[in-house]
């Protein structure tokens, strides 16, 4: 059976750049559907009627909703290829671990940066930086946090390294300076196809969140 699988995504998400990546990691041919979240299509509410958001992956009709599921699911069912996740059950759970504290911790914080002013955006700063050190310490010398090829891990963190410019604008601070070894990281995912095509381009992610400043009055 010819495979039907469709993305329900919208372009500045980092939650659904992880899906992008991962669907491009294995080659999985997909038809991308553009979200309107202001007016969420009929499809959406009903493929994730619990949380009502994107990504949602549709395969063969059936939806797997959360970017991490999906990125595991997508490792599941496309298993010849490009493995995303480690193959030990130990250094499995340990990449669970990183992702879930990725997932737990990073976007709050991030959204301090320009949802808000005075000390909640700089104790945002703070927050961002510290978690970023943490990462560091993780990452160490390999080239990815699973070592030698790209995994679940970069995977779950390169969204919110093409969202750095729009941080580092807004807050008047910089990355490269405070944790240069997470900038390394993310120019050197990006010299992969599969991360350099499924980003978009920091500039764009900045001009949107002015914008979305504006409509919430920040
Ligand atoms: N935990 C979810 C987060 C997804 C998420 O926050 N999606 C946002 C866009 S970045 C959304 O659809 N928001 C619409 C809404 O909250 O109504 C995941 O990892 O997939």
């Amino acid at each position: 059976m010819a495979e039907e699988v469709k993305l329900l995504d919208f372009w500045p998400s980092m939650f659904g750049m992880r899906v992008r990546i991962a669907l491009a990691e294995k080659g999985v041919a997909y038809e991308y559907v553009e979200e309107d979240l202001k007016n969420k299509s009929p499809l959406l509410l009903q493929m994730n009627p619990i949380h009502k958001k994107i990504p949602v992956l549709i395969h063969n009709g059936k939806p797997v909703c959360e970017s991490s599921i999906i990125v595991e699911y997508i490792d599941e069912v496309w298993k010849d290829n490009a493995a995303l996740l480690p193959s030990h059950p130990y250094q499995r759970a340990q990449a669970r671990f990183w992702v879930d504290f990725i997932d737990k911790k990073l976007y709050d914080v991030t959204r301090k940066i320009w949802g808000s002013k005075g000390e909640e955006h700089e104790t945002g700063k703070k927050e961002v930086i510290e978690i970023l050190k943490q990462l560091e310490e993780v990452l160490g010398e390999k080239a990815y946090f699973g070592g030698e090829s790209l995994g679940i891990v970069d995977i779950s963190l390169i969204g919110f390294y093409s969202w750095f410019y729009t941080y580092e604008t807004i807050g008047n601070f910089s990355f490269e300076s405070e944790c240069p070894k997470i900038v390394s990281w993310g120019k050197r995912c990006l010299q992969k196809e599969s991360v350099a095509k499924s980003l978009p381009d920091p500039k764009k992610i900045y001009d949107f969140v002015v914008q979305l400043q504006k409509a919430l009055g920040v």
